[in-house]
């Protein structure tokens, strides 16, 4: 199989999955007894999601290996080029509340952990009010509405809008270092704050209004929350290929290959005047 197969097919799976994993939010809202290897509480509908990607994804012709958020260590398949990275339910404590959650998936072309030169192609599935993918390969981004598991193609070539409009950062403010509220500070004059909980649901928001989504590092958590190699980079080259920009404070997400699988970073992704101040402020 060719690489655009191995990722037509990685796609459709997905997209396939999707109303299945929305179906499987109904009596999974409880939480597991175990932890993921970040050390948070998992969901029962967490664990369903890793299982179901693992099994279908694992199963295509040309992926080798599924590595995910929920379990430690990459899984291999038969052999094959490509090499799959998933956080199969982003935002997931958000079932609880019954706000927006994704998946967001990369495909690389070398074994995980693996940094942006060797992603291939990455995309996202927002659970919203309608279930919409967004994907990118070979430098387009396309946003589909899926329906019965199948893609509709809406926006065939994705762009974040020029004038920003919203913001949304994660962390609790005390917890924000000096240089990051004085950033907030000056993005809270000019842009309006959206902030739903699920990176997925956010960084859309992004995507669609123009603006930056932020999870900094915290005096607390120097490195942040959210993972470089299943939230930042795919989202980082999601988000660039839309003719925005990503950092981790001082490079682009998809500079610098993570050294550990759940390794966590600052991401910051947006509009690059927004992008380019995070970083001038971060580094003054
Ligand atoms: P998860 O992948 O375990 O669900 O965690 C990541 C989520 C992101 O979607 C979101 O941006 C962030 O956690 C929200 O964290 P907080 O609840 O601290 O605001
Ligand atoms: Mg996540």
């Amino acid at each position: 199989m060719s690489g655009a197969d191995v990722v037509e097919a990685v796609f459709e799976t997905v997209a396939g999955a999707a109303p299945e994993i929305r179906e499987s939010l109904v009596g999974r809202r409880r939480y597991e007894a175990g932890e993921n290897p970040s050390g948070e509480q998992q969901l029962a509908a967490d664990v369903y999601a890793d299982e179901l990607f693992e099994e279908r994804l694992l199963a295509l012709d040309g992926v080798a290996t599924y590595a995910s958020e929920e379990r430690e260590d990459v899984v291999e398949g038969a052999d094959g080029d490509y090499h799959v990275a998933l956080d199969p339910l982003d935002g997931s404590s958000n079932v609880k509340s019954n706000n927006a959650m994704g998946t967001i998936v990369g495909v690389f072309d070398a074994p995980l952990p693996a940094g942006g030169e060797s992603l291939v192609a990455a995309a996202y599935v927002l659970y919203g009010p309608l279930t919409t993918m967004v994907t990118l390969r070979e430098g387009t981004v396309t946003e589909s509405v899926v329906h019965e598991g199948e893609r509709h193609v809406g926006t065939a070539d994705r762009s974040l809008p020029d004038e920003p409009t919203v913001y949304g950062f994660g962390g609790r403010v005390p917890a924000w270092t000096d240089a990051f509220a004085d950033y907030a500070s000056e993005v809270e004059q000019e842009l309006k704050l959206r902030y739903g909980g699920a990176m997925i649901g956010d960084v859309n928001q992004v995507l669609t209004y123009g603006g930056v989504f932020a999870y900094p590092a915290l005096t607390t958590h120097p490195n942040g929350k959210l993972r470089r190699q299943f939230e930042g980079i795919p989202i980082g080259a999601i988000v660039e290929a839309a003719g925005g920009a990503s950092t981790d404070g001082e490079r682009s997400l998809l500079a610098t290959p993570p050294e550990d699988l759940h390794e966590r970073t600052p991401v910051f992704v947006g509009n690059r005047s927004l992008i380019e101040r995070a970083e001038a402020t971060l580094s003054a």
